[in-house]
């Protein structure tokens, strides 16, 4: 699958573009990026779209003309651009590693290398260790701290993949094995069934009496770089994605114990394994054994939970937080559930930084099964987002109508703003503008350094405004980027309590924000949860999934989530900001 290389080369090309700019380099800049979104945003390999229709399928793509579709095929065929490489012979920068710091864009990595031949991370490293960002100009000493600090949590999350890239990889390689007509059945174990925010290797079991050439199709299988071990039980490969994935067959009669063992945590296991021990029993991957070695029962997870005198505890609760006491004692929270939203309340548009229109991103919503959206652009302040100011707002609300009146109650339309939370805590827009929405997203944007204090006063005014209904990704985190900005999340939580405030749990596969901690800890709060897609393209309604599961091993139950309500609660739901939950 080529879309993640294709889609980094032309961000790079937008970025290199930035450098010089033109007139009309402003407008390919953006015609770049869009592309790097659609393709970065597609469900199926890019390939795959160019085989069945050529360049005409590329060019029905959102966002891809005839040129671009021309560098797509030129890539597919001879795996390189010429453009890319003339660019890059000017500007030998590693911009998609060095733009995944924090605090640089494409702009100050050009500065960089102008000044002081800084190319890549390492030339980085050298040059913060020998104290040379802090004289210059434009950046200074919290730029060089800043930094140094991103390349240690780039270094610490080193061979992980967020879960949004390994759940898509394991679903194939699951369906590939499934279909190869060589396996029983096949199962997802380890952190990507436990819905982690990254995962470290994929885990996958099957069952199959013809496990030799299983193992052969596994290791030869499309996407497999090199195999690490081959064995007849159990093999392991390392992925051109940039991650390994380990395949077990097992024995029909041990798959619940091993579905147990190898979906861990290894802490939950721990925990659960001394229980088998009190009780005189021994677990393993293997089975449930009686104290003289006669295995129990150990077909399903079901009954080996039970046998433990325990309730089954969803793969998302194993972590040894309080799950397995609370298991014993027939008291597991009822999370919710995968089907359980109606709706999403934080949308994008072309208008701003999306790729669809409107008209796409409603009926995209509806085929995914939800039965109202709030369309939430990004306001003024958020430039390179190509925010819209008030006047922009209203006219487009009035398209929203239009659309709804065609619509006609088969779909609702809610009107919103990701309103941007200024530096002072005051909104980005007009209080006249902000009352004609359902539903109003406030996130900050910018000025992510502050203290703590100012952070949660900022944020704590906006909520106080009497304007918001949903506080978007509640803590700025970019999984593997950015840490999150500091805040204190009771009195932000606190605050939305009295304002009837929901706090997001954003579904982008890089934010997962509120992560499953944060949801614990606001969760004694009474407040709302949305978890929402954050949509920037019809494709990442697909995405809300990981919010649910972020949700899940937040142990959030579906009254607590608001957009779990239909389209004629939601309103009213939505309104009665100054009321109790
Ligand atoms: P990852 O791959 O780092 O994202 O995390 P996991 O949880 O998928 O870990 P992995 O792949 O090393 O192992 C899969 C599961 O196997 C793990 O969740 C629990 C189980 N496991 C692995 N090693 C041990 C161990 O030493 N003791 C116990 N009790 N369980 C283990
Ligand atoms: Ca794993
Ligand atoms: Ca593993
Ligand atoms: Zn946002």
């Amino acid at each position: 699958m080529e879309n993640k290389k294709l889609s980094e080369l032309f961000s790079e090309i937008a970025d290199m573009l930035t450098i010089d700019e033109t007139p009309s380099s402003k407008f390919e800049v953006r015609a770049y990026r869009k592309a790097a979104l659609t393709i970065s945003s597609l469900q199926e390999p890019i390939e795959n779209v160019y085989k069945s229709g050529g360049k005409e399928a590329l060019m029905a793509l959102p966002g891809i003309g005839k040129g671009l579709a021309a560098s797509i095929e030129e890539y597919l065929k001879t795996g390189k651009i010429r453009k890319y490489a003339l660019l890059k012979k000017r500007y030998p920068i590693d911009f998609t590693q060095l733009t995944q710091l924090q605090g640089m864009g494409a702009k100050r990595a050009v500065l960089l290398y102008k000044k002081l031949c800084v190319r890549n991370v390492e030339d980085l490293t050298k040059a913060i260790s020998a104290h040379k960002i802090r004289d210059l100009e434009g950046f200074g000493e919290k730029s060089e701290e800043l930094f140094a600090k991103s390349i240690e949590m780039q270094q610490a999350s080193k061979g992980r993949l967020l879960l949004g890239a390994a759940m898509p990889a394991i679903e194939d390689i699951v369906k590939k094995l499934k279909d190869s007509g060589l396996a029983e059945d096949v199962f997802i174990a380890g952190s990507t069934r436990r819905m982690r925010e990254t995962v470290g290797d994929l885990d996958i079991l099957a069952l199959s009496n013809k496990s030799e050439d299983l193992m052969g199709f596994f290791t030869k299988m499309n996407g497999v770089e090199r195999t690490i071990v081959k064995g007849p039980t159990k093999s392991t490969v390392w992925l051109s994605l940039g991650v390994s994935c380990d395949l077990r067959v097992i024995d029909p009669k041990s798959i619940g114990a091993a579905q147990q063992y190898f979906t861990g945590s290894k802490d939950h296991n721990i925990s659960v394994r001394e229980i088998a021990v009190r009780k005189g029993y021994k677990l393993n991957e293997y089975g449930l054994f009686a104290r003289g070695g006669k295995m129990i029962e150990s077909k399903s997870e079901e009954v080996i939970y039970k046998k433990l005198g325990m309730q089954w505890i969803p793969p998302e609760m194993r972590e040894a937080r309080g799950e397995i006491r609370l298991a014993q004692e027939g008291k597991l929270p009822k999370i919710i559930g995968y089907d359980d939203l109606k709706g999403d309340l934080h949308s994008h548009t072309k208008e701003t930084d999306g790729n669809a229109t409107l008209d796409e991103m409603a009926s995209a919503a509806m085929s995914h099964g939800l039965e109202y959206l709030a369309v939430t652009n990004h306001t003024k302040s958020a430039r390179i987002a190509h925010g819209m100011n008030d006047a922009q707002f209203m006219a487009f609300f009035r398209k929203m109508d239009e659309l709804g009146k065609r619509l006609d109650g088969s779909f609702t339309l809610l009107k919103g703003a990701e309103i941007d939370i200024l530096k002072d805590g005051r909104l980005d827009l007009e209080p006249k503008t902000m009352k004609e929405m359902d539903c109003a997203v406030a996130s900050v944007h910018s000025n992510f350094n502050m203290s703590e204090e100012e952070m949660t006063k900022r944020v704590i005014k906006a909520i106080d405004s009497g304007y918001v209904h949903v506080l978007g990704h509640p803590t700025g985190r970019e999984i593997m980027e950015r840490e999150a900005y500091k805040i204190d999340l009771e009195k932000v939580a606190e605050a939305a309590e009295r304002n009837n405030v929901a706090m997001e749990i954003n579904s982008q596969p890089k934010r997962l924000d509120l992560n499953d901690t944060n949801i614990m800890l606001v969760s004694k709060y009474k407040i709302n949860f949305a978890i929402d897609s954050d949509s920037h393209s019809t494709n990442d309604f697909s995405f809300l999934r990981y919010g649910i599961g972020t949700a899940r091993r937040g142990w959030l139950t579906k009254d607590r989530v608001i957009n779990a309500l239909g389209p004629e609660m939601i309103k009213k739901a939505l309104s009665r900001r100054m009321a109790q939950v």
